[in-house]
């Protein structure tokens, strides 16, 4: 079968990119190649490009993996996006990414890039551990390998912040605008968050440098939201048979997708929301709306799920029990939320549970399981501690966290090992070592670095909830401990 190119034709029933891909330039740099900006970003961009044309298709970076540039290269940039609905699956040609390299190969190019007058926006979805980012403090992780190197040789620099920090002190010295930055992560006001670890990073070498940084670039947040499991074999069979090509660089996502940004983009931006994409003058309630409904009860159902013997999120819609347990979750969340005019949260959580139950969407459990450490803050300890400020019962988010330590000790309840993938997990590991109640778990991970808020962590209330979750996962086992919170009083 023909390799999917720029010069093939396809059938009536895939839609091709409404745009001639090589009558538009490139205006954006995008930092982390994967699944989800295929599936995000990129349409969005094609969407733009195909009803208001200008100069902005994405230079696609890989920054560690030479994977994706591998399979996109020799595609022009092309790719099918497969979305799984009702019915059949429908096949899409997305023209937005002009070119893909690897960091590991064309670093050059990619420095060469950031710093080109062309270049307007630097969008990213390098995942929540992937910036150098002190998530506690803010600024720069000085114990973060990328962070560290790009000190040490800053005009050569590899990870996120030392990049855009070098593109940004070039841009300045040859009088060219600076390019707005655009962080795509699941990360709670994500753009102030970048902001504080670029402008960090920049103090470390230059003053000037960073107060004009802090004056001149635009950071606006932004709430993603796109349900893309990793791609397999079914992903690229289902793109071959539809669109009769194969295409090494297919993915498959949802039919939903949700873009909501703060509107500054002072060197401009692409035609957005003829995608759909909302834009608004305060992103946050959003995103803790997104983060603590949705990523919080994917946290929970991960972990309690994939120990339970459940392999995608479907399958723990499915369990009655479980299924209480989210809607729980659901409702738990959204009682930390201050109101969002025009939003109704019952309505968003029934929604919720649809998407997770999408039958033709195979969401792995353990996918969803990695960078614990990363994620929890966000999604679960920070409206723990708003729930616990208020007067609220912690005991949903209390399950949640006793569901990830337990998921920590890296074995299910017939013994089974598997990887924790975490970039703690060293630490969890040796933490872990000699715990084996509830109490001595609940303390060997409190004392990790960075995650567990202080004020949280010494409740009693909280501690005794989420000591008495681990202690009952422990003595009966996952899912018959899924089973009696169920049963529960619920809150
Ligand atoms: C998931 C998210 O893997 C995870 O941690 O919770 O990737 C989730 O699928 C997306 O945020 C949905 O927009």
């Amino acid at each position: 079968m023909p390799r999917l190119n720029a010069s093939v034709s396809l059938p009536d029933t895939v839609a091709a990119p409404g745009f001639t891909p090589s009558e538009h330039g490139t205006g954006i740099v995008h930092l982390g190649l994967g699944a989800f900006f295929r599936a995000h970003q990129a349409v969005y961009t094609d969407d733009a490009l195909a009803r208001s044309g200008g100069n902005w298709r994405i230079l696609g970076v890989s920054l560690r993996s030479t994977a994706p540039a591998d399979e996109l290269a020799p595609q022009d940039g092309l790719y099918t996006l497969i979305e799984r609905g009702a019915g059949e699956p429908k096949a899409r040609i997305i023209g937005a990414i002009s070119r893909a390299v690897s960091g590991a190969t064309d670093i050059e190019e990619v420095r060469s890039a950031l710093a080109a007058p062309a270049t307007r926006v630097v969008t990213l979805t390098v995942t929540e551990k992937g910036y150098g980012i002190d998530r506690a403090k803010g600024g720069a992780d000085e114990s973060h390998p990328a962070v560290i190197a790009d000190l040490t040789t800053p005009e050569a620099p590899q990870g996120v912040l030392g990049l855009l920090v070098q593109a940004l002190k070039l841009r300045r010295a040859a009088g060219v605008a600076p390019f707005t930055v655009l962080c795509c992560d699941n990360l709670p006001e994500n753009g102030t968050m970048l902001r504080s670890g670029v402008v960090d990073f920049a103090n470390r070498l230059d003053a000037d440098l960073a107060d004009w940084i802090a004056s001149e670039v635009a950071f606006p947040s932004c709430m993603v939201d796109r349900i893309t499991p990793a791609r397999t074999e079914t992903t690229l069979a289902d793109a071959a048979r539809l669109t009769g090509h194969d295409d090494a660089a297919a993915i498959e996502t949802e039919p939903f997708t949700q873009w909501v940004i703060e509107d500054r983009f002072p060197s401009g931006r692409p035609d957005w929301e003829v995608g759909g994409a909302l834009f608004v003058e305060d992103v946050a309630p959003y995103e803790q709306m997104k983060l603590r409904m949705l990523n919080g009860a994917h946290s929970m159902l991960a972990y309690s799920g994939f120990l339970a013997g459940h392999r995608y999120v479907r399958d723990t819609v499915a369990d009655t029990d479980l299924r209480r347990l989210i809607e729980r979750h659901f409702s738990s969340a959204a009682m930390t939320l201050d109101p969002l005019p025009g939003i109704d949260f019952d309505a968003y959580a029934q929604e919720l549970l649809e998407r997770f139950a999408n039958p033709s969407i195979a969401h792995e459990t353990y996918q969803i399981a990695m960078d614990g450490t990363q994620k929890l803050p966000q999604r679960i300890l920070q409206p723990a501690l708003a729930a616990l400020q208020s007067g609220q019962n912690v005991r949903p988010f209390a399950f949640a966290t006793a569901a990830w330590m337990r998921y920590s000790l890296g074995r299910t309840d017939d013994g089974e090992r598997y990887a924790l993938r975490d970039p703690m997990e060293v630490e969890i590991s040796e933490r872990l070592a000699n715990a084996q109640t509830g109490d001595s778990i609940f303390s060997a991970l409190a004392a990790l670095r960075g995650v567990f808020p202080e004020t949280l962590m010494a409740a009693p209330e909280w501690r005794g909830e989420v000591i008495g979750a681990l202690t009952s996962m422990l003595e009966v086992g996952v899912a018959s401990a899924i089973a009696a919170e169920a049963a529960s009083e619920l809150p």
